[in-house]
């Protein structure tokens, strides 16, 4: 099939699953087209059957806010066009579901059809999806695509809840490529981040209040009053200037490293005995998933669709967002024990593994080949 794939580029959940889904579809004989405003971030090496096509802003000045959404509906139209799109598969509604609407309707003007298949990843429908100025936009892309899917069962819930969607909808969960995320051995690498055996505890994200970085130093600080221990961070976002500083009151900086973006995080996973992931709100929780994959224990928070990905009391656990005791306590239960780590570990491998991508990819295909069935039947 000829795919096309809108997202955002950026780090950020939705941008890595849309490229890692793109990626494996090129590899499955696929033609995918990538129509985003930057080149994906992920989207790093070359492929006979992917292609990026960039969508441009205007500078007009009398744009105080240029029309990205104008500018995409454009550009989408054109690739459908010109590159005989079969489906276009937008990643975050806000605005590409929306833009993607518009695009078919003008193809429809010119005798073209374009299913539009929307991916819900999270914020933007539990945060700027609520909004109550963009709330019917969202309500009415989500109603107008052909196919609706979501990462969690508890997103697709949320999603019938708060926007009253009565469209059928279709829970994909996110996925892992195991070509990349695997047990690797570091441990030369592992002796420079803890040189006297310290034990490591890692958060990733992007920085921003939802993911409650002042829990992940707060619940490490007390772990490490216990016992000798480093703490990763990695990702860089809004947050960041008020996470160093909560370090420097709590004394605790010099047991912390902010690595800043990484592209090689299953490197820094490797050498990692517990990640932290203490979020208000999580749709599915993608990076935990990618640290399971590594054999990663998750301490989390028991929000959202987190307790879809991290089982309380075998993959890691589970509790209260803010409550910073019992997560410090959960994960001292875990790093006192290596045996009970050990086998913690190993479910949490387990678990990721039934999230491997050659389980996923075909359910895209599915509701690819439907919505395409559907409109050429219409
Ligand atoms: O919050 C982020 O990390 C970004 C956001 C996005 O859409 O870019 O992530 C959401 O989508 C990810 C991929 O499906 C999920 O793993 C995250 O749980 C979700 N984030 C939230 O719900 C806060």
């Amino acid at each position: 099939m000829n795919i096309g794939i809108v997202c955002y580029p950026t780090y950020g959940g939705s941008g890595v699953v849309a490229t890692e889904l793109g990626k494996a579809l090129a590899e499955r004989g696929h033609k995918v087209h990538f129509i985003t405003y930057r080149q994906p971030f992920r989207l790093d090496s070359f492929h006979k059957n992917l292609f990026y096509h960039e969508v441009g802003s205007s500078n007009y000045p009398l744009f105080e806010y240029p029309p990205y959404e104008t500018a995409l509906a454009g550009k989408i139209v054109d690739v459908a066009r010109f590159e005989g799109l079969d489906v276009v598969h937008v990643h975050y509604a806000i605005p590409h579901a929306s833009a993607a609407f518009m695009a078919k309707q003008i193809l429809a003007t010119k005798g073209f059809s374009l299913p539009v298949v929307t991916t819900l990843h999270g914020t933007d429908i539990t945060l700027v999806g609520k909004d109550e100025t963009i709330s019917p936009v969202v309500t009415f892309s989500i109603e107008q695509s052909d196919a609706v899917t979501t990462v969690s069962e508890w997103l697709k819930q949320e999603t019938i809840e708060h926007f009253k969607v009565r469209k059928p909808i279709s829970v994909i969960p996110n996925f892992i490529d195991f070509g990349r995320f695997k047990k690797l051995d570091k441990a030369h690498f592992r002796k420079a981040i803890a040189p006297d055996g310290e034990k490591v505890l890692i958060h990733t994200s992007n920085f921003r209040k939802v993911k409650r970085i002042g829990d992940a130093i707060r619940t490490f600080d007390i772990v490490r009053r216990e016992i000798p221990a480093k703490l990763l961070l990695v990702g860089d976002g809004p947050e960041r200037q008020s996470a160093e500083k909560l370090c420097r009151e709590l004394g605790t900086c010099e047991h912390i490293t902010f690595l800043g973006k990484q592209d090689a995080v299953e490197e820094l996973l490797a050498v990692s005995d517990l990640f932290l992931m203490p979020s208000e709100s999580e749709s599915f929780g993608l990076a935990a998933l990618e640290a399971m994959a590594c054999a990663v224990p998750v301490i989390s928070t028991n929000t959202g669709g987190l307790p879809e990905i991290n089982r309380d009391a075998e993959t890691g656990f589970t509790a209260n967002v803010g409550d910073v005791e019992t997560m410090a306590a959960r994960a001292l239960d875990l790093l006192r024990d290596d045996s009970k780590l050990s086998g913690f570990r190993e479910a949490a491998y387990e678990q990721a593994w039934s999230f491997r991508i050659e389980n996923v990819l075909p359910m895209y295909e599915a509701v690819y080949e439907q919505v395409t069935a559907d409109v050429a039947a219409a």
